[in-house]
């Protein structure tokens, strides 16, 4: 669609909220998170989209910072100079400059909102979506104790979660596997290790086929998709890449050479909808399922991820969980819920569909800019 709505103004917002309970993973322990909000005005209205680096390089080498330092100095004045007014456009343009994909992928997410709130529809219906709920999952970091993760579990099986998705990393791995599985035979089970292992712990990582796991997510490091495809030959359990899935080159790169069997979608880690679309569609076209996967997001981000995983070949449970499983109050409304049958139901309103609080959002901002042409 070409209008000639011109944008007004751009906003970033640093923002930090606590967690209800803090996430542990083979990366580190941390008890709330900083992340940046854009909010693209035009014709009056305003589109949001939220950026999902983290305040350290720990998932992925973007942060806050570089973020915050990347749309200041080139996204943002590159939207200005070329008169950028829509998400499509905006991701052509800025695909000359290389890397930062969590940037691109936040002021990206922000023009589609607009884009879907002037047309008046929600964005999955912009999407081409076919799904009015999608299954919920959710992600349960490391614990103090196989107790305590025990207990979690359960109570997240209580509110009606599909699957549970457990952190791993060495020392915390094959028995806690075999006490999870002990406790709950029939649940859908999978593990994450966040590149913990190298091939060296293959025989370790075998282990884990006794527990029938839906997966294994990213068991080596984001730049091994050879490894990858040595361990995917050995072991039974379907490897699904996170990390390592950057665009849709590197996933046509891990089918070809057997480096996965399921890919976990992000829109911040390939950059945005334009090439996460491409993931998806290249992945439907080879019969290997997606999923969506989260960073945590606040009720923005998030509401964006459910929109997108409406699309057919998100096929399998997503780490979309309720807004009190992240934080004690989230910044839109209504909060995501989960139902009995341990589903989202997709909103229906303009563009995300959910209502950011500006009071709420004003209370956890840091630091906030504004730009204009
Ligand atoms: O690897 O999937 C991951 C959170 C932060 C960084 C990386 C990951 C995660 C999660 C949480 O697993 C998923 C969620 O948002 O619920
Ligand atoms: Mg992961």
């Amino acid at each position: 669609m070409k209008t000639k709505m011109k944008i007004e103004r751009i906003e970033l917002l640093l923002l930090e909220l606590p967690y209800v309970h803090f996430f542990e993973t083979s990366l580190g322990r941390e008890e709330k998170r900083a992340f940046i909000l854009v909010k693209v005005f035009g014709d009056g209205i305003c589109g949001y989209g939220e950026v999902v680096a983290d305040e350290s390089p720990l998932y992925s080498y973007e942060t806050t910072s570089t973020a915050w330092l990347v749309l200041r100095e080139y996204l943002i004045p590159l939207v200005f100079e070329k008169s950028i007014n829509n998400p499509q456009d905006f991701y052509l343009e800025a695909n000359r400059y290389r890397g930062h994909p969590m940037a691109k992928a936040g002021l990206e997410l922000a023009f589609w909102d607009l884009r879907a709130k002037t047309e008046n529809l929600p964005l999955w219906k912009i999407y081409g979506g076919d799904k009015k709920e999608i299954p919920a999952g959710v992600s349960v970091g490391i614990q103090d104790s196989t107790r305590q993760l025990l207990k979690r579990i359960d109570g997240f099986l209580q509110e009606g979660y599909q699957r549970i998705k457990i952190k791993i990393k060495p020392g915390w791995d094959v028995q806690i596997c075999r006490e999870v599985r002990r406790q709950f035979p029939d649940i859908l089970l999978q593990a994450d290790a966040n590149g913990a292992y190298s091939l060296a712990d293959k025989d370790q990582l075998k282990e884990l086929d006794a527990f029938q796991l839906l997966m294994l997510e990213q068991p080596f490091p984001p730049y091994d998709l050879w490894d990858h495809s040595q361990l995917q030959k050995q072991i039974k359990t379907a490897i699904c890449l996170d990390e390592s899935i950057i665009s849709v080159k590197t996933a046509r790169q891990a089918w070809e050479m057997g480096s996965c069997r399921i890919v976990n979608i992000k829109v911040g880690r390939v950059g945005g909808i334009v090439e996460a679309r491409k993931i998806h569609d290249f992945c439907q076209q080879k019969s290997m399922p997606v999923w969506c996967g989260g960073m945590l997001e606040s009720g923005i981000g998030r509401a964006h991820n459910i929109h997108l995983a409406t699309l057919p070949n998100f096929r399998l449970p997503h780490d979309l969980s309720a807004s009190t499983r992240y934080y004690a109050q989230d910044l839109i409304e209504p909060p995501v819920e989960i139902t009995p049958q341990g589903t989202i139901i997709v909103p229906e309103g303009p563009g995300i569909g959910v209502f950011p609080q500006e009071g709420r959002i004003k209370r956890a901002t840091l630091q906030r800019e504004v730009f204009k042409k």
